[in-house]
């Protein structure tokens, strides 16, 4: 299969939907909504709402053509035994993990506030990684699975930049999986900080990897030759 291509900070980007993943990090109601855990550490969620919907356009787009799709989700068990404490005491949260919330228990596994945002809801066989630590691959099967789908590429969207997003993608990079992050479906409470993330994933050659619109990622998917330079 030819390649597909598109025009990406720092040089083109190519990928084959067969071998490559849309990764949704985190876009779950914890983060987006008052009352859960993004806005109990004093940030304004409503920053985040805004790339809402530019990741429904790629999600659809992208399950249009039947890609494989990753959700995650921070999210501890019931008994908080995969929180270390060092987590859990950080900082002077009004309300710490585990605590019970407006939207339930903050930051736990099935709770109302844990479950991804109704517009971008996984679908039946999309894949649902509930993950304790910021990246998605520490102490997850993430790796196994995409190994065993045999995905080589991995597309980023999602929430938030510097921290989720960045540590899942330098994880993933590690791993050996090239990886492109759609600049305008990431979001971070601090806007400084995501354009500092998105500089310095790209930076020195990609050295974590590549950036892009998503419009240029759509009209890749639409039109590949057209969107080869
Ligand atoms: N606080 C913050 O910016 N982010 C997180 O705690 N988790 C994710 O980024 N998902």
């Amino acid at each position: 299969m030819t390649p597909t291509k598109l025009d990406a900070n720092p040089f083109p980007y190519e990928f084959d939907v067969a071998h490559t993943a849309l990764v949704i990090i985190d876009m779950q109601r914890d983060f987006i909504e008052p009352g859960g855990f993004g806005e109990s550490l004093g940030n304004d969620v409503a920053l985040l709402a805004a790339i809402v919907p530019a990741c429904q356009a790629v999600l659809q787009s992208w399950r249009g053509i039947g890609g494989l799709v990753v959700h995650t989700r921070e999210a501890h068990r019931a008994d908080l035994s995969d929180c270390p404490p060092a987590k859990r005491n950080r900082g002077n949260p009004s309300l710490r993990i585990g605590d019970e919330g407006p939207m339930g228990r903050i930051l736990v596994a099935d709770e109302p506030g844990n479950q991804i945002i109704p517009a971008l809801a996984p679908t039946p066989g999309e894949i649902v990684i509930d993950k304790p630590g910021k990246g998605a691959f520490y102490a997850t099967p993430l790796h196994d699975l995409l190994q065993r789908a045999g995905i080589t590429h991995l597309v980023f969207m999602g929430v938030t930049t510097e921290v989720c997003v960045q540590t899942s993608m330098r994880e993933a990079n590690d791993r050996g999986y090239d990886c492109l992050l759609l600049e305008d479906c990431t979001e971070s409470y601090f806007p400084a900080f995501k354009q500092s993330a998105v500089d310095m994933m790209c930076a020195q050659g990609a050295i974590v990897g590549w950036t892009a619109a998503s419009s240029q990622f759509m009209s890749a998917l639409v039109a590949p030759d057209a969107a080869q330079r």
